[in-house]
């Protein structure tokens, strides 16, 4: 069993039923066929399901409670692994985040724009005020390039040789079955394979954070 101050992640089994489950991916089969499915980020701003499902008391709920004040939103993003789109993903933390703006803050790094989204890495006391959720639309286990992580990895950035020293080791797979969750801090060290199954791995990945941005700035 994990434990979100300990190993920087836990189990929430059956958060969403399969009736939502259904909706949300009967309304990923509107999406565009030309967006690729390696990640569909800001994807509840195309998906009225995901909005919701982002807005839910569950979840805006159970993230205040683990950050202690109330949360917001950042971005949900889909991961929608399948043998047509298929990928693996290295070992990393998660430590960019999107913003409406750009701005001068010496803490703030790594500035980037990628298709008209700005991006910067955020100073470690800001992602200590994040948390994310990732929802399982699919079961996921080691065949269909479930998630892998590093408990207890999480307290602070590692640099490269941290990480690699790190994930030379033993790693746990992130098995689930499809409604349940998977809590993270976003500095877990994280990877995924290549699914080498037919089986289909749908994730969708919601970052909330209790941080306020400067008047005028926003996420996203
Ligand atoms: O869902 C995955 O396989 C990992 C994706 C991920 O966490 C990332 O790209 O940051």
């Amino acid at each position: 069993m994990m434990n979100l101050d300990k190993d920087g992640c836990e189990l929430w089994d059956g958060v969403i039923s399969q009736k939502t489950i259904s909706t949300i991916k009967a309304d990923i089969e509107q999406l565009d066929q030309d967006i690729p499915r390696y990640g569909v980020r800001s994807v509840e701003k195309l998906l009225p399901s995901i909005h919701n499902l982002t807005q839910s008391k569950l979840l805006l709920g159970k993230a205040s409670s683990i950050l202690g004040q109330p949360a917001t939103l950042i971005r949900a993003t889909l991961f929608d692994k399948s043998t047509d789109e298929n990928w693996f993903v290295p070992w990393h933390q998660d430590r960019t985040v999107p913003l409406s703006h750009k701005f001068e803050k010496d803490d703030w790094t790594n500035w980037t724009e990628k298709r008209g989204t700005i991006y910067a890495e955020a100073p470690g006391p800001v992602l200590q005020k994040m948390i994310t959720f990732r929802i399982h639309l699919d079961d996921a286990f080691p065949e269909n390039g479930c998630l892998k992580f590093i408990p207890a990895s999480h307290k602070s950035k590692l640099t490269t040789k941290q990480q690699k020293k790190l994930t030379s080791g033993k790693y746990h797979n992130c098995r689930r079955n499809a409604g349940d969750a998977f809590i993270m801090r976003p500095l877990l060290l994280h990877s995924s394979n290549k699914s080498s199954s037919k089986a289909p791995r749908k994730v969708i990945h919601i970052e909330y954070t209790s941080y306020k941005l400067d008047h005028g700035i926003n996420w996203g």
